[in-house]
């Protein structure tokens, strides 16, 4: 089972979409296994988007992904990593398709609302900046029980 690294950005929180965000995923049957509400230092920043260090958006992705608290989260699912990244689309709002998070929601590059991994390594290492092993939940979902 892969687990990926869901960051709801701080344009997303601001604008109250952590719900809606939530729900794509939800909707397309992933598991939430952790999440919070973190405002991340600038040296976090730095080393979740160390790929991007020295490119010429790096000092403004590192101080608009510090401006306000964001939405951590680890997903669980069979290939969770590929499918988030198709539920969130493209990274410019141009390419970003109607249907896809950023798609339906976003209106300039930098802004667009969320984070996903983009591969099992990077996956891993950003769960590690983010959360603690204990934080990770493994549960059933037992709908049975419920429904
Ligand atoms: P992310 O890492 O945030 O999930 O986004 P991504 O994979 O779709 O895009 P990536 O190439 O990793 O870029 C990381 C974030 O940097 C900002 N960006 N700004 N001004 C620019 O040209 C530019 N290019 C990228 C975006 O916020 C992008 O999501
Ligand atoms: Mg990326």
């Amino acid at each position: 089972m892969e687990r990926t690294f869901l960051m709801v950005k701080p344009d997303g929180v601001q604008r109250g979409l952590i719900g809606r965000i939530i729900s794509r995923f939800e909707d397309k049957g992933f598991k939430l296994v952790a999440g919070k509400l973190v405002q991340i230092s600038s040296i976090q920043a730095q080393t979740h988007y160390a790929e991007h260090e020295g490119k010429p958006f790096f000092g403004e992705l590192v101080d608009f992904i510090t401006s306000g608290p964001v939405f951590a989260m680890v997903w669980e699912g069979d290939d969770v990593i590929a499918l988030s990244r198709l539920v969130i689309g493209k990274t410019k709002v141009t390419e970003a398709l109607p249907g896809t998070i950023r798609g339906d929601f976003a209106a300039h590059t930098p802004f667009n609302l969320i984070h996903g991994s983009d591969g099992p390594e990077s996956a891993e290492r950003e769960i590690a900046n983010f959360f603690e092993a204990q934080e990770l939940l493994g549960y059933s979902k037992n709908l049975d029980l419920w429904i």
